[in-house]
């Protein structure tokens, strides 16, 4: 019980901080208490999968197709697995991409503001632990686990964790239940995991502001997805019948037809792929159908049901 009521202060401090600051920053004397007792779970499984054991989103920030394939490190990793040619986004502006993404819909929210999805409102995690599939969220710089503000650089005030791009935080059947907040996590929690062979089999990664190319630009997203992926494709304690799909949330542009450069890494992409291109049809809402088709997990009958898997 203390625990819980150690969380719900620091929920009370930022929704107070809300009102001052547009929820650009939660104070640090209330994190370090909250960071003290934040739980923080990492759970494991092994369901067999059709196609793969293992499925890993990584979400960069912003940028048009052309510009993307044009990136040498993009260009590098796109090498080693398929390129999807024909993805599209579902909408601008961020947050009800990263929100779609997990729930099948954007579920009205049409903005980058704070915002709650009512309880009622299911995501693909009721149907991962619905057949005990383990899964956690990474988003790098959040403070603790289960942080349900934004998060600024202590030292420079910049943009750095931002809620808007962490895809489950805005659910209230996430977010009202400790056991799922403690999942959601940030990268030392990665390399935590990584390193003790604790990974979960779904997971969803979120690089901060600078290393996602929102406040910077593609070739810093490029350079850092490169850096970050390179040492977990040849690393057992990742790479075990995983399938990576690395894509932008949305293009910069708002005229175009939101097409995003996204590319399917892992071992679970046969040698006789890598390299390829594919051009059917996929879009945010394929996430979810992929990984309800591999572990047979139903869907949500909603943008899910209707997308093409990617295999
Ligand atoms: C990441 O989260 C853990 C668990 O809540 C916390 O102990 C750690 O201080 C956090 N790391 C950073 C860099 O904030
Ligand atoms: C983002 O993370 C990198 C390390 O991966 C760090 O160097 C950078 O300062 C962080 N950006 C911000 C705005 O804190
Ligand atoms: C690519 O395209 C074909 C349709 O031509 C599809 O059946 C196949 O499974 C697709 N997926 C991948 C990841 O290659
Ligand atoms: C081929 C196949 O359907 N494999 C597995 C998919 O996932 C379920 C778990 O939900 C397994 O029971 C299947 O064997």
């Amino acid at each position: 019980m203390q625990l819980h009521s150690f969380v719900i202060t620091a929920i009370a401090f930022t929704v107070a901080c809300n009102a001052q600051t547009q929820y650009t920053s939660t104070g640090s004397a209330a994190v370090a208490a909250a960071r003290a007792t934040a739980l923080t779970l990492s759970p494991t499984s092994s369901v067999q999968g059709k196609t793969f054991d293992r499925f890993v989103s990584i979400w960069l920030e912003n940028t048009d197709y052309d510009l993307a394939a044009g990136d040498p490190s993009l260009q590098s990793l796109a090498s080693q697995g398929i390129t999807l040619t024909n993805y599209l986004a579902i909408t601008h502006p961020s947050q009800p991409n990263y929100v779609a993404a997990v729930g099948g819909s954007t579920n009205g929210v049409t903005s980058d503001s704070f915002t709650r999805i009512s309880k009622s409102k299911k995501t693909i995690v009721d149907l991962l632990d619905a057949q005990g599939i383990s899964w956690s969220e990474y988003q790098e710089d959040l403070p603790y686990s289960g942080f349900e503000g934004n998060y600024v650089n202590q030292n420079t005030g910049a943009n750095d964790y931002v809620r808007k791009h962490n895809p489950l935080m805005s659910y209230d059947s996430v977010t009202s239940d400790l056991n799922r907040l403690a999942k959601i996590k940030n990268f030392t929690m990665f390399y935590q995991d990584l390193n003790a062979n604790t990974l979960p089999q779904w997971m969803f990664i979120t690089p901060n502001m600078t290393n996602d190319g929102h406040d910077t630009s593609v070739t810093t997203a490029g350079s850092w997805a490169k850096g970050f992926l390179t040492p977990l494709l040849s690393n057992s304690n990742f790479m075990s019948r995983t399938l990576i799909l690395l894509t932008f949330d949305e293009t910069e542009s708002y005229t175009s037809n939101n097409q995003v450069f996204s590319i399917l890494l892992g071992d679970a992409v046969p040698a006789s792929l890598q390299g390829t291109t594919n051009d059917t049809a996929y879009s945010h809402y394929s996430i979810m159908a992929t990984v309800e088709n591999n572990w047979s997990l139903g869907n949500l009958g909603l943008g899910d049901s209707t997308a093409s898997a990617f295999f």
